[in-house]
């Protein structure tokens, strides 16, 4: 397919509930949606860099820059055969995965279309069902999140992952276990404590967690590691796992025992589906990562789910925890056992609503060659 032009557009949606993480508070996410044309066909990618600098160093105003100037640019006028192809061509750019990734996996959700082929085929899924968890942020107080737990449990999602810092975790853990001894519980903690915290970190495998994430700082290998020697629980990366090179340094290491695969951070479906393939040769499961996404990043993360070392619930959950009305028809639905289920309709397997769409955009710029 020839990219003949690429659009920019940014839409604002109120989040149902606000996210607050150890690095903040979300109430309305910015999404940032790059479509790729071809030929009358349009294939979508979401940019999933936050407001702000926080999880990562991109944000959407510096993600909506770099594509403009550079990375859209470097495509334009090209003739792709597939998403594969696109990391090459945008290589020159150092970083910036999440503006980058928007652009491959466009080129994937066309090229799905046109192959007439599933995208999660495409990616070479081979499970029509995905165990789906939930990732539930900082609250206002103890009460209302143990609410949260009780409604997520009751729709039949199978893990809960809950959010923790200091001052907001032994608590926390101590009523969870105490109302749901053995449900799968996990912690992300974003980055929130430092080396110093070890013995503070070792009394949570009193919590039998399934997996602590990111405890330590976002760009760290070898003190996790270290940490990681000193805890019964498995750690997790989820911040620091930036490529397959990342991941295989990581495992070598013996910095986690879990790794969260998050498409955007990686780069790309290329990345990550590099990123699956190392940790399955080293016998270490993945699960799917969530960022708040509209339908068109959630429509690809439960493609990516599909593959083989997606062994653990991920944090792909239905729209209707985010979004009063999503942007894609039908919305991501959860089944009662805490699964969803992939459509075996060609591309992402779910409709864009481009009025809807086109009523939540605040920014648009087309680019052409
Ligand atoms: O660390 O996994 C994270 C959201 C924004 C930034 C980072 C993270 C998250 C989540 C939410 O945990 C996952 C989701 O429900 O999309
Ligand atoms: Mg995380």
């Amino acid at each position: 397919m020839r990219i003949e032009a690429i659009t920019l557009r940014e839409l604002k949606i109120p989040l149902v509930h606000f996210f607050e993480t150890s690095f903040g508070r979300t109430y309305t996410r910015r999404i940032l949606l790059t479509t790729i044309h071809s030929n009358g066909l349009e294939g979508w990618g979401e940019c999933v860099a936050g407001e702000g600098p926080y999880y990562s160093e991109e944000y959407i105003e510096g993600a909506w820059d770099v594509t403009a100037r550079y990375l859209a640019p470097a495509l334009l006028g090209r003739a792709v055969q597939t998403g594969r192809e696109v990391p090459a061509l945008l290589a020159r750019v150092r970083e910036h995965r999440m503006a980058k990734a928007a652009l491959e996996n466009a080129v994937w959700d066309a090229e799905a279309q046109e192959k007439l082929v599933p995208l999660w085929k495409l990616l070479g899924g081979t499970n029509r069902e995905i165990a789906c968890g939930v990732s539930i942020g900082i609250q206002d107080s103890h009460e209302q999140l143990l609410q949260k737990i009780e409604t997520e449990l009751a729709a039949g999602y199978q893990r809960i992952k809950v959010k923790v810092k200091a001052g907001w975790d032994l608590e926390v853990l101590e009523k969870i276990r105490a109302l749901w001894p053995n449900i799968l519980l996990s912690c992300d903690a974003n980055s929130a404590y430092t080396l110093a915290d070890s013995q503070h970190l070792e009394s949570f495998d009193r919590f039998k967690l399934l997996m602590i994430e990111q405890p330590l700082w976002s760009d760290d290998f070898y003190l996790h590691a270290r940490l990681q020697k000193q805890l019964q629980t498995a750690l997790c990366l989820d911040e620091a796992i930036r490529s397959a090179r990342d991941t295989e340094a990581a495992l070598e290491l013996g910095a986690c025992r879990i790794v969260n695969i998050k498409v955007g951070r990686v780069g790309g479906f290329s990345e990550a589906i590099a990123v699956h393939d190392v940790a399955q040769r080293f016998g270490v499961p993945v699960w799917c990562g969530g960022m708040l996404e509209s339908g068109v990043g959630r429509s690809h993360n439960v493609a990516l789910s599909t593959l083989p070392n997606f062994k653990l619930p991920g944090d792909v959950s239905a729209s209707k925890r985010y979004w009063n009305e999503d942007i894609i028809a039908p919305e991501v639905e959860v089944s009662r056992q805490g699964t969803i289920q992939v459509s075996d309709r060609a591309g992402r397997g779910y409709e864009l609503r481009t009025d809807f769409i086109e009523k939540l955009t605040v920014r648009k710029e087309t680019l052409t060659d």
